[in-house]
């Protein structure tokens, strides 16, 4: 491996922005905050963000990941995820007698709250996204009875709706805006009385990390994406790096994850990272392709961020307080602390 060096011709395009968006960071900082205010453990529902560093840091603080509400005992402290719960969960955690903070980013809420809103005026509402995502699942527990998920293009052709001049769609967050914007244009041709969510679903954070790695794609041969299998986000700007026109696109956890022969009669490497993605698992790419000759790091900026959530207000009161009322009141074993 040797020293870092910059071999000539070979360069590193690095995306901005990329990594933390402002939902994953606010609900990363709540996990944190929960454990210091309240002391482990702090049970999450879900994988707090879809990465598995985050997830093992966290483990290691005192946080203990569940996938079902009715694995945390009565008189506990639960957190949702970033990606948000569906209401038949609040009332999981309500029967539990367990105390709650709600982690959901409030992008993903404002969908929610569309998907309540259109289902009340009675729309047949066209939920783009990806089956089984959690999100999804989570949107679609808002209005079960009005929502049918299109899971992309290929999924048009079997939709049916009640009335075609009552349908609206929306989508998930992180979803690829130019693949949603021909599942939109299929669902047009077919509900031609469509219409829009009133500001988009796909976020921010997603619009510009897509729009980043399209700009560094047309240049790259080799695109590494850091990011977790599971995280939707990431898996897109493979995808969008693809289509941009990079001959190759890898997504990895951990710089240890690269081989060395996809660098292979590369002079342009662009590196870039998903929504729920810790800059250190970049800088240790970055470093990992400094030694071997990609030292030269030039940034492509697609969009300046501010924006940043406050945290979730749970976090103002005693909550180990509250959930041991909970169990005083109710019965169920406890939390003893
Ligand atoms: O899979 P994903 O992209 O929805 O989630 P990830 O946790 O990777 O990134 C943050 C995005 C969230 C919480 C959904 F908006
Ligand atoms: Fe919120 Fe967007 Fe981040 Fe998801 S990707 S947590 S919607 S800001």
């Amino acid at each position: 491996m040797g020293a870092m060096t910059a071999s000539p011709g070979r360069r590193v395009l690095l995306a901005a922005p990329r990594g933390y968006c402002a939902g994953v960071d606010r609900a990363v900082i709540a996990v944190e905050k929960a454990l210091e205010q309240y002391g482990a453990p702090i049970y999450v529902r879900h994988e707090i963000v879809h990465n598995k560093y985050v997830v093992q840091t966290l483990e290691k603080k005192g946080a203990i990941f569940v996938e079902r509400t009715e694995e945390v005992p009565p008189g506990h402290i639960v957190m949702f995820s970033a990606h948000g719960v569906a209401p038949v969960v609040h009332e999981e955690a309500e029967r539990g007698r367990l105390a709650t903070i709600d982690a959901t980013c409030p992008l993903v809420t404002k969908v929610h709250k569309e998907a309540v809103r259109f289902a009340k005026e009675d729309y047949d509402i066209l939920l783009i996204g990806h089956e089984g995502h959690e999100e999804v699942i989570g949107t679609s527990g808002e209005a079960p009875d009005h929502i049918q998920l299109v899971d992309g293009p290929a999924d048009v052709a079997k939709v049916e709706v009640r009335d075609e001049s009552k349908v609206v769609w929306l989508s998930q967050t992180t979803l690829s805006v130019d693949e949603t914007m021909e599942t939109v244009d299929a669902l047009k041709e077919k509900f031609p009385q469509l219409i829009s969510p009133p500001s988009d679903d796909i976020c921010y954070a997603t619009q510009n990390r897509q729009l980043a790695v399209k700009q560094m794609g047309a240049e790259a041969e080799l695109v590494i994406v850091v990011g977790s299998r599971n995280s939707s986000n990431s898996k897109r700007l493979v995808e969008v790096a693809k289509l941009a026109g990079s001959r190759e696109a890898y997504l990895v956890d951990f710089a240890a994850e690269i081989d060395e022969a996809w660098l292979e009669g590369v002079t342009t490497v662009g590196v870039t990272s998903g929504a729920s993605v810790p800059e250190v698992l970049v800088e240790q790419v970055l470093e990992w392709l400094a030694e071997r000759g990609y030292g030269d790091v030039e940034i492509v900026k697609a969009a300046e961020e501010s924006i940043t959530f406050s945290l979730p207000k749970e976090l103002r009161r005693d909550l180990r307080e509250e959930a041991a009322t909970l169990v005083a009141e109710r019965g169920g074993s406890g939390a003893g602390a």
